[in-house]
């Protein structure tokens, strides 16, 4: 059986590509190229937005339509566009820094919303592409560059942010789980409403070196370890759960999204504007 490389959707001439040995980025690209592939999804009706960091250079990699935007704000732009033009499939592409720091505020209300966007947040626990600094998403005990003797903030589970703000779908595992991301992705992209994937991934040159995980391998090691399905994680008591985190579907729900609610509002506008003079 052959599988999909999902290589029609990578541009000529891109490879080697930018990121570092070990980062998780890479393997995420290839799970999208894939999804997309497998998925038959059009190059010319998806659009993919990103936002500024490592991961958010990753629309430089696809044929596919592509808006690299502002910090913290490629939600923004995503939902104008979908709300200008439903028929596209918009996914947008994340670091922790960019979907769930500066641009918290858009990812609490894209999810509010439940707009029909497919969010991937590549959660490599610290701001990557400028020097590591801490972000929300990085633990209490973790050494940072802004955070050398430890860190007094608590993070933020992002996927249970998603959840408590309105998303249908929120799924999570880690980049060492490639193929599982592939489907977790496949499965966010047809979903309607705003779907979130939380990619765990290493960074090794700024996070995993700085944090005891000094081999290239060792903090996609550590996550692998960490990483529990759902149904495992959800059966232990929280006491028993220590670091792990839970991965597969998360949740899986069918309320309506933004774009059927707006239809409804544009629908009653339409008709009480034509019974006016
Ligand atoms: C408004 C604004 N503030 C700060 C920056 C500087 N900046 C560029 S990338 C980045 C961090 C990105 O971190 P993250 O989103 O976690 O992505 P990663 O690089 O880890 O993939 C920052 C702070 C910027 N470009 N714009």
């Amino acid at each position: 059986m052959s599988h999909a490389t999902g290589i029609s959707y990578l541009k000529d001439g891109v490879l080697p590509h930018m990121w570092c040995a070990g980062c998780g980025i890479g393997t995420m690209l290839g799970a999208l190229l894939r999804a997309f592939e497998e998925l038959g999804f059009s190059k010319t009706e998806t659009v993919v937005v990103t936002g500024i960091g490592c991961t958010g250079k990753l629309d430089d990699y696809l044929v596919t339509n592509a808006l690299h935007t502002t910090h913290g704000r490629a939600l923004a732009y995503a939902t104008g566009i979908k709300a200008f033009n439903p028929r596209l499939k918009v996914v947008v592409i994340m670091g922790d820094g960019d979907g769930v720091t500066i641009g918290g505020n858009h990812f609490i209300h894209a999810a509010r919303r439940n707009i029909d966007l497919t969010a991937i947040v590549l959660n490599n626990l610290n701001y990557g592409m400028t020097g590591g600094q801490a972000s929300a998403t990085s633990p209490g005990a973790s050494v940072t560059s802004t955070t050398r003797y430890g860190n007094p903030e608590r993070d933020f589970d992002i996927c249970a942010l998603a959840q408590a703000a309105g998303a249908n779908y929120v799924a999570r595992t880690t980049t060492y789980h490639g193929w599982e991301l592939k489907e977790l992705i496949k499965q966010a992209l047809t979903k309607k409403g705003f779907s979130l994937v939380e990619a765990m991934s290493p960074c090794p040159t700024q996070y995993g070196r700085r944090n005891e995980m000094k081999e290239t391998s060792a903090m996609l090691h550590a996550l692998r370890d960490q990483a529990m399905p759902v149904a495992h994680w959800r059966s232990l008591p929280e006491s028993q759960r220590g670091n792990r985190f839970a991965t597969g579907t998360l949740v899986d729900r069918t309320e309506p999204g933004f774009n059927e609610r707006y239809a409804l509002v544009q629908a009653r506008a339409i008709a009480d504007a034509s019974v006016k003079p």
